[in-house]
């Protein structure tokens, strides 16, 4: 005999960043430490590049293999599988494999991180993603949590204090009807580093004293695949953004010291004791 185990299924559409800081492998560590059984289609890879200041580089998956990767999740998790967490796309034709795969079937919560500016993208061509992002994917969102940059991208006004803050995530729900989590993070002055959620008819300012002043890795994406199982596990948006923060908060104060000019933010920070290295007698 054996038991038929149901954790709440949710899939990351995201890129791979091998050092693991970022990207899919963050989101699937999200996901497993919250409870979720994590799936992950990969839309890139990025491998930074030690040898010249940890730039990216980036090779795109072809959007058939997306495609294929998309099939194989939906198929074997159908009627299981209802939300879905948006990381960075890479390319305007993933964006429209993405697309398809969300209008292909019916989804409670679909979590977008409005990746925007990808490194390792040309100029030129990363404007047409982040203008597809915007156009295509954005609408079939149903909470979306933009950085601070992308904030003022997607609202294009300048975020310079939390009233700002404020009026930039009513803007991009205003304009979207997507439940906004827009994250001041280190950027705005002062001690607390304060997110704003905003749904159309709540508006609520998250705030945690900042820990130190510099960007951790890992934590933008593994925000948003906190959110997303949260929802999936019938959380309100705001329930699940709160824990979200408390998530990245705890993951944040336990962060994991790298080469990279990022130390990396780590997913085990809510257990209650540290894991212990255990040196052999
Ligand atoms: O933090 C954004 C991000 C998302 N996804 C992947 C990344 C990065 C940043 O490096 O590599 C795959």
């Amino acid at each position: 005999m054996y038991n038929i185990h149901s954790p709440a299924v949710t899939m990351t559409i995201a890129g791979s960043e091998a050092t693991g800081g970022a990207g899919a492998q963050a989101d699937l560590r999200t996901f497993q430490e919250l409870g979720t059984y994590g799936t992950a289609a990969l839309t890139c890879i990025v491998a930074y590049n030690p040898q010249d200041n940890w730039n990216h580089r980036l090779t795109r998956i072809a959007p058939e293999v997306l495609e294929q990767q998309l099939e194989a999740i939906q198929a074997n998790f159908a009627g299981q599988l209802d939300t879905v967490k948006l990381g960075m796309m890479g390319s305007v034709e993933t964006i429209d494999v993405v697309a398809n795969a969300l209008q292909s079937q019916e989804w409670k919560n679909v979590v977008l991180d409005p990746v925007l500016i990808c490194k390792g993208q040309e100029p030129g061509e990363a404007q047409d993603t982040d203008q597809a992002l915007k156009s295509k994917l954005l609408p079939l969102a149903t909470v979306t949590t933009p950085n601070h940059f992308e904030a003022e991208q997607l609202s294009g006004m300048t975020i310079t204090n939390l009233a700002e803050l404020k009026d930039a995530a009513r803007k991009i729900h205003d304009d979207s009807g997507v439940a906004v989590l827009a994250k001041g993070g280190i950027r705005l002055s002062g001690p607390e580093a304060v997110d704003v959620f905003y749904d159309g008819s709540n508006l609520q300012v998250l705030g945690v004293p900042k820990i130190g002043n510099h960007a951790v890795s890992g934590a933008g994406c593994s925000l948003a695949a906190a959110v997303a199982a949260e929802l999936s596990k019938g959380r309100t948006a705001l329930e699940a953004a709160e824990r979200a923060k408390d998530f990245v908060t705890a993951g944040i104060n336990q962060r994991i010291a790298a080469e990279t000019p990022y130390y990396i933010m780590w997913q085990g920070g809510l257990r209650r004791k540290p894991q212990q290295v255990v040196s052999p007698e």
